[in-house]
């Protein structure tokens, strides 16, 4: 091989590696047999963390930062190293709570739980909060790393030009089955209102969710507001209910993993993550269409460490801890240049990264405003009956 192309394939790796889309371990083995030596890759490896460190020491005042931090978050919605890096690095304590639906989290909050300094709020959710009044604006200029966020998420229409929120995570809200026990195509809702599969369906315990299963159903919107269409949406959930095993979130992955139940509502990456326990359960995003949806991380005005938490929202969008967090709970990344280090085989799912011909069908759910009186009437006469 020429001087001159060896010279290139390097530069082309040294590249690769500081976008973070090869491994130092491969970055060593492909330019050590490229003729460097091994002390010259380590020194450029090294030379380059010790920048990104320095830029990222650069963003914080150390001095600022509190003791602890309290989270509330969704379950099973973070990785394993992701609270345990951050408390290395800045020697912050985060104590973290978790809870399994928005209205769950805002109730918590309108009872005058006063300690929490960071939530993740759905989109629909982030315009009642704000409506409300119980988020603090936040301070760009602690967030530099704002800038990395994919262009379609930077101006969300709940929250414009993100003065509340930072995106954390965003998916889909399908259904998941096992393809051992279901006798059906699955393409469609409709599976889940079959009674032959009665005692083995599942649907979230969540008020706007499960009713978005009967209106996408009948062919509504899942932010439907007339009477006329929820009353029917109601009629059909009321005659499904003696089919269903329960109404259940993140826990029902045990019920699918073990084979209890076989067709469940839920969140794709949910889904996959009990995928890796057992191999016959797929996810399906029905013809008719479903649920669209970005979680955020919002500060409550209420926040008794503000700016650490302004500090977490940053490091969560370094592009090395969101890829670890998608890659952990299969979930797609807000952060562009993290869709070069997560797992191919997420990017390549059309279930967590839906093709433009599936995002037709998908829709995101909104404030419904005062509707939202009736969706609450709906629910509790659902979980009564
Ligand atoms: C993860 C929860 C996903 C949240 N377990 C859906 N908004």
């Amino acid at each position: 091989m020429k001087e001159k192309d060896r010279k290139r394939m390097i530069d082309e790796f040294v590249e690769a590696f500081e976008a973070g889309s090869l491994t130092r371990r491969d970055f060593i083995k492909k330019t050590t047999t490229l003729g460097l030596s091994v002390a010259g890759a380590l020194a450029i490896a090294d030379r380059f963390f010790a920048g990104t460190r320095q830029a990222y020491a650069a963003q914080v005042d150390r001095s600022k930062l509190s003791k602890e931090l309290n989270i509330y978050n969704w379950s099973d919605y973070i990785a394993e190293d992701t609270i345990p890096n951050f408390e290395k690095e800045f020697g912050v304590k985060v104590n973290y709570d978790t809870y399994e639906d928005n209205e769950a989290m805002l109730a918590k909050l309108q009872s005058g739980a006063t300690g929490y300094d960071i939530v993740v709020p759905t989109g629909y959710m982030v315009e009642i909060m704000i409506k409300q009044g119980i988020l603090a604006p936040l301070d760009h200029a602690n967030i530099p790393n704002l800038k990395g966020v994919s262009e379609t998420l930077q101006n969300p229409p709940y929250d414009p030009g993100r003065k509340h929120t930072i995106p954390w995570q965003w998916g889909t809200t399908g259904y998941a089955y096992n393809s051992k026990k279901i006798t059906d195509k699955a393409d469609s809702w409709k599976l889940l209102f079959d009674p032959k599969y009665t005692g083995k369906i599942t649907l979230l315990d969540d008020m706007r969710s499960s009713i978005s299963v009967a209106l996408k159903y009948l062919g509504y919107s899942v932010n439907a507001t007339s009477d006329e269409e929820l009353m029917a949406a109601k009629k059909l959930l009321i005659e499904q209910k003696p089919l269903l095993k329960a109404y259940i979130s993140a826990p029902v992955k045990s019920l699918l993993i073990s084979g209890e139940v076989y067709l469940s509502q839920l969140w794709v990456g949910d889904v996959l993550m009990a995928k890796e326990e057992n191999d016959d359960l797929e996810y399906c995003i029905p013809k008719e269409g479903c649920e669209i949806w970005d979680d955020n991380l919002a500060i409550p005005k209420s926040a008794p460490h503000k700016y650490t938490a302004e500090v977490w929202m940053n490091y969560s969008l370094r592009p090395e801890v969101s890829a670890a967090v998608s890659n952990f709970v299969h979930y797609a990344t807000p952060v562009e240049a993290a869709k070069k280090i997560i797992n191919k085989e997420d990017l390549n799912n059309p279930g967590i990264y839906p093709p433009a011909d599936v995002m037709k069908r998908l829709e995101y759910v909104v404030d419904v405003g005062e509707a939202t009186r009736v969706y609450d009437q709906i629910w509790t006469e659902l979980k009564a009956a």
